[in-house]
């Protein structure tokens, strides 16, 4: 296949095999207008400062799915049922990341145009860009909540802005961010937030106050996209990351918060970053597989709720 090639594939021409969906083949959607979903996997990382491989991170989430029970116990629902389509690792540019970026917005345009949600699998902070762009598009108002180790909010770093250390001044851009985790940033990042009054939520907060999650829907808009950054994680539970930070968040506090955001807003689109696998240790790939799980069970727990009533 050619580099510019998938850009003029309609979306349907681009579906995984079933076996090669995530969750496999039980929850597989081959076809586009049964969706509701869609999983894009983008395998890049050109940009990472300390540790590369998250390239290899969707083909590490995709297979641990395999392995997730469809059933989820919170939900009482298998929110497979809702229709999840599975994109085939989306084909790098390597020309530049400006291009990257491109490609996968231009997937994002046509993933919204179809009334699909997406979930990008990365891959690379960066890439988010092309998604909140791609979002922004289509959405005049919506908030970017962000849950990472780092701010990425440099101007510019090793000359470019077109970095992960950058991603999210850029990502400012197009919708109102707010950020929670970060525990990881320079006192040019510190300035700006301050200048900007940009809503944070450092992890110590979110260890010390009991009220943190409340303080966060009252900055968001009614609409939402989600980016994670796996290093929002503590290292203790995520080691599979490029740069770790101690003293990160824990599995039910970040699920509870996707819940309440579920809930209280509506999500268009979010994604999945930074899975740096390490080859035998598979228990962070599954745990970003089930992340990914509980974020569509939280997102689309209401639909389901509605259609089982109606069954
Ligand atoms: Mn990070």
């Amino acid at each position: 296949m050619s580099a510019e090639k998938d850009h003029t594939l309609p979306l349907s021409e681009m579906l995984a095999s079933a076996s090669a969906s995530f969750c496999g083949k039980d929850a597989a959607i081959q076809h586009l207008e049964n969706a509701k979903v869609l999983i894009i996997p983008v395998p890049y990382d050109a940009t990472t400062t300390y540790l590369s491989g998250t390239r290899n991170g969707p083909a590490a989430i995709l297979r641990a799915s395999q392995e997730l029970e469809l059933f989820d116990e919170e939900t009482g629902q298998e929110v497979c049922r809702i229709g999840i389509a599975t994109l085939e690792e989306l084909e790098v540019d390597a020309s530049s990341p400006q291009a990257m970026v491109a490609r996968v917005r231009s997937i994002g345009e046509e993933s919204f145009d179809a009334g699909l949600f997406p979930l990008m699998l990365g891959g690379e902070h960066l890439l988010s860009l092309g998604m909140i762009q791609a979002l922004a598009n289509r959405v005049e108002h919506f908030s970017i909540l962000q849950l990472d180790a780092h701010a990425d909010l440099r101007k510019s770093y090793q000359g470019t802005e077109y970095s992960n250390a950058c991603v999210m001044r850029l990502a400012s851009r197009y919708g109102s961010l707010v950020q929670v985790g970060v525990r990881s940033l320079s006192a040019e990042e510190n300035r700006w937030i301050q200048d900007q009054q940009l809503p944070i939520f450092y992890a110590a907060d979110v260890h010390r106050r009991s009220s943190w999650q409340e303080e966060i829907l009252d900055h968001l808009s009614p609409q939402v996209y989600v980016t994670i950054d796996l290093d929002v994680f503590d290292p203790g539970i995520m080691p599979s990351v490029g740069t770790p930070e101690p003293g990160g968040l824990h599995w039910y506090e970040v699920l509870d918060l996707l819940r309440l955001v579920s809930q209280k807003c509506q999500i268009l689109g979010a994604d999945i970053m930074e899975l740096c696998p390490q080859p035998g240790n598979i228990s962070p790939d599954y745990f970003a597989a089930k992340l990914a799980y509980k974020l569509l069970s939280y997102r689309f727990e209401n639909q389901l709720a509605r259609r089982s009533k109606t069954d």
